[in-house]
């Protein structure tokens, strides 16, 4: 009596619901490295040496404990290349009366799974995955019939559901938000903390040689790797974050700096989404840093929220509106993707620093990829299915459940404000308060158009002029539209025409196939 039990390679959460009744007498754990997995976006190749690595150590830890577990190498000569494909070879292999698996977290994914009991005549059973704070039915009850779904009222529920920063039925400080000690620009010579890195073991060493043969033409530099890959480490990186970055987390969270990637972002998004680490673990030990003195309310509400509001949020988002939510686009953006978000190469100083950053890391932080990159695809009107397979390819924490929701919704405005009350543009104004890379730029953020003016000035009034009839009608617009409505003709043609030769500029030749 043989129970299959199959964990993907971002399910590597030793309680996953999948092994919760796991007999080592009996069953057998299935894991498999496929082709498909590796290139159905062209994956930043320290990903691809992440999430492959990871698994390698999870599977010698559970053998460690006596499990049986076949793991089919990507390299091995007669690998199948997909996941429904390695499930009917390991029930040729081992007979099993069931299969046991932990619902995925793509939707592409979970549509294969349905079809498994068909494909192999065995049962499947397919768990929920337990290690979010809400279900995807739990999500569902609090959307409802809601007509949007604002972020703020679920993490409130979430909070008293959970008691994660409560005192009794009270918020903690007695505010649910204290973002208005946040969002401060990062004041000269502070002192950023050096970040642990993790030196590759001989497991991981073979994996960067596969990865290295396998895909060089993928985005990103494959070294210095320097990942947690086993759970023992991403605790260190936990506990790192916690004792030299959770403190001064909630002031700085929306800085950007050149050459300085991480400030005091936490870094453990890779681990959280493959299984290394467990949301509840992180807020928790976020919680006790505060409760004990270590940091203040403000910086650790700030990381909490992060965790239970806008990543259980988003998770939500997509499963309540897949498979049709990616197909919207309210604002008809049909450019094509900029060669320069995959060169760096462009004299935008700003694009060039956050690109070549995610090429040596595979990694930026959120206001980077919402107020950079973001917001340039948001301005230029770039269509949406470019930009978000761009987004799925570049960072090492990327999966569809959580960057589509992010790209779809609340960067190109493309489900027409089911996310985000308003569009998150910004002219160069925002990009130069909140950083110092305007300072290293051939643009001028202090002017609006012409000779040297920074193209997100021109760019975000196009903007709002290109799609007047759609977004003047939102009353959190309507200060910018105001603003509009007193601009001369003269102007509102100069800004047309700045805007139009730039973006010309950037089709010409400029496209990349992927
Ligand atoms: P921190 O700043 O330290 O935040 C702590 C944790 O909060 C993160 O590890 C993450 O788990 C969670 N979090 C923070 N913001 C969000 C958010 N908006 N949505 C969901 N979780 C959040 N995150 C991914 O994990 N994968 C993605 O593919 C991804 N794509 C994104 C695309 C865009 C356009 C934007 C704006 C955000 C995206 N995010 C994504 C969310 C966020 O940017 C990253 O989670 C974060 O930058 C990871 O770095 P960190 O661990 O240092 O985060
Ligand atoms: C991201 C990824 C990669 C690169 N490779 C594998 C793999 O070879 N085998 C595997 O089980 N999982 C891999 N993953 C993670 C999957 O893409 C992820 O489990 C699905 O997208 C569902 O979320
Ligand atoms: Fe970016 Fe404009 Fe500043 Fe240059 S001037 S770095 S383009 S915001």
């Amino acid at each position: 009596m043989t129970t299959l039990r199959f964990i993907l390679g971002d399910q590597l959460t030793r309680e996953i619901s999948s092994l919760s009744d796991l007999d080592p007498a009996t069953d057998v754990v299935l894991m498999a490295e496929v082709a498909d997995e590796t290139t159905y976006v062209g994956h930043h190749k320290q990903k691809i040496a992440f999430v492959l690595s990871a698994m390698r150590h999870f599977a010698n830890r559970l053998r460690e404990e006596g499990i049986r577990v076949d793991y089919v190498r990507l390299d091995t000569p007669d690998n199948a290349g997909s996941f429904s494909a390695e499930i009917a070879r390991a029930v040729s292999r081992h007979r099993p009366t069931r299969i046991v698996v932990t619902e995925p977290g793509e939707w592409r994914v979970l549509e294969a799974m349905r079809g498994w009991e068909d494909l192999v005549g065995v049962p499947v059973e397919i768990r929920d995955d337990d290690r979010f704070f809400a279900s995807r039915a739990r999500f569902r009850r609090w959307a409802g019939h809601r007509g949007t779904y604002r972020m703020e009222f679920f993490y409130r529920e979430m909070r008293r559901e959970t008691g994660l920063l409560m005192d009794g039925d009270e918020p903690a400080g007695g505010q649910w938000n204290y973002d208005h000690d946040n969002r401060k620009s990062l004041p000269a010579g502070l002192g950023i903390p050096a970040r642990e890195r993790f030196p590759p073991d001989p497991v991981t060493a073979e994996v960067l040689d596969l990865v290295r043969r396998r895909f060089p033409h993928h985005f990103g530099d494959l070294e210095p790797f320097g990942w947690a890959v086993t759970r023992d480490n991403a605790l260190k990186a936990l506990d790192h974050f916690v004792r030299h970055c959770l403190a001064r987390f909630g002031a700085y969270q929306d800085a950007m700096a050149e050459g300085e990637p991480f400030l005091f972002h936490s870094l453990l998004s890779p681990y959280l989404n493959v299984g290394l680490l467990t949301p509840r673990e992180v807020c928790a030990a976020a919680e006790a840093a505060w409760r004990e003195g270590r940091a203040p309310l403000n910086a650790v509400e700030g990381f909490i929220r992060q965790i239970l509001g806008w990543r259980e949020y988003v998770r939500g988002i997509y499963w309540l509106r897949m498979p049709d939510y990616a197909d919207s686009n309210i604002l008809s953006a049909h450019r094509p993707l900029p060669w320069f978000y995959w060169s760096g190469e462009t004299e935008m100083n700003c694009l060039s620093q956050v690109i070549g950053d995610i090429r040596r890391t595979g990694y930026g932080h959120h206001i980077q990829r919402l107020m950079v990159t973001g917001n340039f695809a948001l301005l230029a009107g770039i269509e949406p299915a470019e930009i978000e397979a761009w987004y799925l390819a570049v960072y090492v924490d990327a999966y569809e459940w959580v960057e589509l929701p992010n790209v779809h919704g609340m960067v190109l405005f493309a489900d027409g404000g089911l996310l985000a009350s308003k569009p998150y543009a910004a002219s160069g104004a925002y990009i130069d308060r909140m950083s110092d890379y305007c300072a290293g730029c051939a643009y001028r953020p202090d002017v609006k158009t012409g000779e040297g003016a920074c193209p997100f000035n021109y760019l975000y009034w196009n903007f709002l002029i290109e799609n007047e009839r759609i977004l003047s009608r939102n009353p959190r617009m309507a200060m910018p539209y105001r603003t509009l409505a007193r601009f001369s003709a003269e102007r509102r043609a100069e800004i047309r025409r700045d805007a139009e030769t730039f973006l010309d500029g950037l089709e010409v030749g400029d496209r990349v196939a992927t």
